[in-house]
């Protein structure tokens, strides 16, 4: 049972339900929680919050919560176990796989729950001190392909948006308002000032609502349109000859494949006219270099994601808006200590799952590649994976092809699950164990934004559970000598040892739940340091990927062309557009939710409907080339969506949309898969 660390009071800290980390404050009562609203000392979202984050007492509360780890029995029932037992027999399990496949037969996965810092950390530190490489994440169908582009581009991964002081924001297919709502607060107010908004989406998404301009373009083309508009800057010169000149690599190459991309051929790549095409680009050229260019997910769940991203990346350096004021700042990041073991402990020699074949994922990521280790878990991959823990993730939801996913984990000697609740993933362990939510654990959080460090408060104590590191340290002493790579106590000490080279205080970080400055923002570093890329400057064009095999000019792919339809399956299915109640597969258990937004939908076009007879609410059945799923039907209005085109949110059960996309199609580059543009058909049932 839960019980909160003070009777009555508030406890301000972080919602961690997403990465946006939002303010909040907790109020108590008779040590339990009474109300969660938005904390207004909170910089970044200044007292606004999302559905989500009320919801946390529901779902921390919900009846099915697991409250005691699970031991699955021959008959696929679940039986109670000891926690101390269950760490005994997956540690021993884990000796017995490392005995007979080697080390490397057991990886470790994180989900989007713990995901991004700290406590993906342990894991990671877990696997390494293990002596395996195989360490897989949620990241590898989520932002890897952004962090590949930009890193090659620019060297910085993330660079933030400077909203409040932007003339021009473009939205390649984000939609932040669901998805980011601090950004979109920036946003608002930075239009109050006259800044101008263009959404470029297949969908007139909530953002594409609140836009001066909306630029309804075919799914999966956007790297055409971002050529089209490099193509307009460099025909009229109005593009940034200081900063390519001074800071570009790569440059001449990158102009000669730009020459290509006559307005003509983006309308027909795109479907945007040349007319709305080069409002955009004038647009740009009026406001550079306060511009704004910032991609969603749609971007990367693409087969062409890397090379679409470091196009956009590119129009960065041709506006100026490197490093500046009102563009793309870089963060310089925090003194922390590093709980990852890469320097400390080389795995030289031990060769990760799916590096051959993505060796830039791996290089710049240190991550093996998921949808590899699906092949592996079947015995037809490069090695044997034998054994894995996952922790804050539901792939068999969330990743592409179920059929196939579900076989994996089922052909495994291990699975361990920890999460809140029983989700389709943990039904398959062997061992699942109740995991500790993110208010009932304590961790760091780096805001890049305003370069501040806070940490969460534990408002929870919960016997029932275990929090990250306390499993990790757990098994590693369990199993022996990785035990020395895990010597704190327990989690605040964790804490207090990354904190110490900041000269931040974790006392004075508990006192400022908001979170502390360590460091002042200085625009255009590169004019008195190299930009951390291969050559030190802005690379056009990649030595690096050329050297590795890959084209040095992001390319932008026939494949990336409006598809030449298969009358098998003439429609273009968008999956996964997220809707603000629900993250992935969460939140599906709270009523209130379902209330809201009860049921799975197919969003379609009105014409299209009418063509197949199908009305709102009539149940349809959908079919790739990898599997199909029945569903029901939301006629959308004619501008909501475009004709040919259709959506499916991810993360139900009920109709899983995953079924559907096709774990092969994927980036040349980081193996991102294709989630964006699966070609399905559609029949009445
Ligand atoms: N409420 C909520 N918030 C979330 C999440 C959640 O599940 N729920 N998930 C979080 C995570 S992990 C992520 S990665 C982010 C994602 O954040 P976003 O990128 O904002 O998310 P989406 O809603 O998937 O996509 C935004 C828009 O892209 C459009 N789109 C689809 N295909 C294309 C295309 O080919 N080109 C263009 N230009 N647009 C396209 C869709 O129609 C949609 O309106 O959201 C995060 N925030
Ligand atoms: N078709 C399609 N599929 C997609 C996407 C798409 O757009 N289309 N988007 C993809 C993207 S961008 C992402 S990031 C992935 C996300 O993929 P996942 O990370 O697999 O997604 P979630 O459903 O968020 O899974 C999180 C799990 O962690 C549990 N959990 C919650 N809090 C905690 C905690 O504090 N500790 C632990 N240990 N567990 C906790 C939750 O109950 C849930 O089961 O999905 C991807 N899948
Ligand atoms: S956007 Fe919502 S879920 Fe994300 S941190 Fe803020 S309140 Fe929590
Ligand atoms: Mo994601």
């Amino acid at each position: 049972m839960a019980k909160a660390v003070i009777a009555t009071g508030e406890i301000r800290t972080l919602c961690r339900q997403c990465d946006m980390h939002c303010g909040i404050r907790v109020l108590i009562r008779d040590s339990n929680i009474a109300r969660i609203s938005g904390d207004p000392c909170n910089p970044q979202n200044q007292g606004r919050i999302c559905p989500k984050a009320p919801a946390a007492k529901e779902l921390l509360e919900a009846p099915d919560r697991l409250s005691s780890p699970l031991k699955r029995r021959p008959d696929g029932s679940f039986a109670e176990i000891g926690y101390t037992q269950a760490i005994d027999e997956i540690a021993a399990t884990l000796t017995t796989i490392a005995d007979a496949s080697g080390k490397r037969a057991v990886g470790v996965w994180t989900g989007e729950a713990v995901g991004f810092q700290q406590q993906a950390d342990y894991a990671r530190r877990f696997v390494h001190a293990f002596g395996s490489p195989n360490y897989f994440s949620a990241e590898s169908v989520c932002f890897a392909s952004r962090y590949i582009a930009f890193r090659l581009v620019q060297g910085f991964y993330n660079p933030f948006a400077d909203f409040e002081n932007a003339r021009l924001i473009l939205f390649w297919g984000i939609n932040p308002g669901v998805t980011h709502l601090p950004y979109m607060l920036a946003v608002r107010a930075a239009r109050a000032k006259g800044a101008r908004l263009v959404v470029i989406d297949p969908r007139r998404s909530e953002a594409a609502r609140e836009a001066d301009l909306f630029v309804q373009i075919q799914p999966g083309a956007d790297g055409a349109l971002a050529w089209g508009l490099a193509n307009r800057l460099i025909a009229w010169e109005a593009y940034d000859k200081a900063f390519v000149r001074n800071y570009g690599s790569g440059f001449e190459a990158f102009r000669a494949h730009a020459e290509g991309f006559t307005p003509e051929r983006v309308e027909s790549l795109t479907g945007v006219t040349r007319e709305t095409a080069d409002i955009v680009a004038k647009l740009i050229a009026t406001h550079r270099p306060r511009v704004i260019q910032s991609p969603g997910i749609s971007l990367e769940h693409q087969v062409n994601g890397v090379d679409t991203l470091r196009t956009i990346a590119c129009l960065t350096g041709l506006t100026g808006a490197v490093d500046t004021v009102g563009g793309e700042k870089w963060a310089d990041p925090p003194s922390l200590r590093r709980l990852n073991l890469y320097d400390e402990l080389p795995l030289d020699g031990e060769q990760p799952i799916g590096a051959d074949r993505f060796p830039v994922l791996y290089n710049l990521r240190r991550e093996c590649h998921s949808l590899t280790a699906m092949d592996c878990m079947l015995g037809r991959g490069e090695a044997p994976l034998r054994g894995l823990i996952v922790t804050g993730a539901n792939p068999v939801l969330t990743n592409p092809n179920t059929r196939k996913v579900t076989h994996a984990l089922q052909s495994l000697d291990l699975l361990v699950v920890r999460d809140l609740f029983l989700t389709p993933t943990a039904r398959l362990a062997h061992y699942v164990l109740p995991a500790a939510s993110f208010l009932e654990r304590s961790e760091l959080h780096i805001f890049d934004q305003s370069q501040r460090i806070a940490l969460t408060n534990k408002v929870l104590d919960n016997r029932d559970v275990t929090d990250e590191y306390a499993f990790w340290r757990d098994l590693a002493h369990r199993l022996g000598k990785p035990g020395r790579y895990f010597p704190w106590e327990d989690e605040e000490e964790v804490n207090r040892w990354l904190l110490e080279p900041s000269g931040l205080s974790l006392e004075a970080l508990k006192a400022h739940p908001e979170g502390l400055r360590y460091a002042v923002y200085t625009p255009e570093k590169f004019r008195t340091r190299p930009l951390p890329t291969p050559s030190g400057k802005f690379e056009f064009s990649s030595r690096y990927l050329e050297e590795t095999g890959y084209d040095p000019v992001p390319v932008c792919r026939p494949s990336d062309r409006l598809q030449e339809k298969d009358p098998n399956f003439p429609f273009v299915l968008i999956t996964g557009a997220r809707k603000s109640f629900y993250y992935h597969s969460r939140y599906r258990n709270i009523a209130r939710f379902r209330k809201a937004f009860g049921a799975p939908e197919v969003e379609i076009h009105p014409k299209d409907a009418d063509r197949l007879h199908v009305r709102s609410g009539d149940q349809v059945r959908v079919v790739s080339a990898v599997g199909s799923l029945e569903i029901q039907a939301r006629v959308t209005a004619a501008e909501a969506i475009l004709p040919g085109v259709l959506q499916i949110t991810h993360g139900w059960e009920a109709a899983n949309v995953n079924l559907l996309t096709d774990d092969r199609q994927v980036d040349r580059v980081s193996g991102l898969p294709n989630m964006r543009r699966v070609a399905v058909r559609v029949e009445k049932k």
